[in-house]
């Protein structure tokens, strides 16, 4: 096993252990929600978001626990985003990570008050003085997550997609439909390990570079998937796409281009980095992971 997945698979191991510890199943009724929580939060998933918290924060020294539970927020995110995307009235989605939706398993009502519950908890996580000592460290960690899943970030970003169904997008738009539904939690993923580590504003700056292409190239990547990928392999249902008529970096671009593309973001995304030396080896090499998954 490479150096990275190692590293990944680690990092799931712990993330998951404290998505677990903090998804608790209560006696009563009201308990079918968290299970329809940990459903899909425990359902695997290559957890890319978290491990950018965790591996940002590393550059900075940061207490592993802090970024373990901040990585866990993200995640929760994450997971509430992709239940709501996958419900009839978004994209309507049988699979994902290879395992029945979270309305398919449970109902579409759960599923809504899940995926609510989700980004809730996301919040209770960061405002515990568990996560960080410092208050003010807490707010600045809960205003970046807000602002980056919110409607200037990532719900923003899905409203742009479902208004994408029935107007022809162009290459600008897209890329900032993009920045917002999948690269704002990518970039707050770093950021929030940034804030951890009280670093400085170059350092910033250098992670946030970093983040905004692997953000393209990651949406780069996942049209491509949803062209060329196996379904069984990818866990979801793929040529999307294709289907609804929408436009993508794949189609504005063709394959040969968004591929080349790609590769370029990674390699620009990786020399961003070049200010932290060999302690960014693992997040340059999760750069080119992301654009050669095949999930
Ligand atoms: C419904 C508020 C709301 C937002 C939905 C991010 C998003 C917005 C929807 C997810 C749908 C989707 C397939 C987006 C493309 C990029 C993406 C986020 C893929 C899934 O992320 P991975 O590959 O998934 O990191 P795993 O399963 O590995 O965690």
């Amino acid at each position: 096993m490479s150096t990275l997945k190692k590293a990944l698979a680690d990092n799931a191991k712990a993330v998951g252990g404290v998505l677990d510890e903090l998804l608790v199943i209560g006696d009563g009724p009201e308990s079918r929600v968290v299970e329809a929580m940990r459903y899909t939060a425990l359902s695997g998933g290559k957890r890319i978001r978290p491990f950018m918290v965790t591996a940002s924060a590393k550059l900075f020294n940061v207490d592993v626990d802090a970024a373990l539970r901040v990585a866990a927020a993200v995640e929760f995110i994450h997971c509430y985003s992709l239940i709501h995307d996958d419900l009839p009235a978004m994209d309507n989605d049988d699979l994902r990570r290879g395992k029945p939706t979270c309305h398919i398993q449970f109902d579409e009502a759960t599923a809504i008050l899940a995926g609510d519950a989700l980004l809730t908890k996301a919040f209770e996580v960061l405002a515990d003085e568990a996560t960080h000592g410092n208050s003010a460290i807490r707010v600045e960690l809960i205003t970046a997550l807000a602002k980056a899943s919110g409607d200037a970030g990532m719900v923003g970003g899905q409203m742009l997609d479902l208004y994408a169904e029935d107007h022809a997008l162009q290459m600008p738009e897209i890329t900032r439909l993009q920045r917002m539904k999948t690269g704002a939690l990518i970039a707050v993923s770093c950021e929030m390990g940034a804030i951890l580590g009280h670093a400085s504003e170059k350092a910033c700056h250098a992670l946030h570079a970093y983040a905004h292409d692997v953000g393209l190239a990651f949406q780069i990547a996942d049209d491509l998937l949803d062209v060329e990928g196996d379904e069984k392999e990818v866990g979801k249902k793929t040529g999307k796409d294709a289907a609804a008529g929408k436009a993508t970096f794949v189609s504005l671009l063709g394959l040969e281009r968004a591929r080349e593309q790609a590769e370029l973001l990674v390699d620009q995304a990786a020399s961003h980095l070049d200010i932290f030396e060999e302690k960014a080896n693992l997040l340059k090499d999760l750069a080119h992971f992301v654009v050669h998954r095949n999930t």
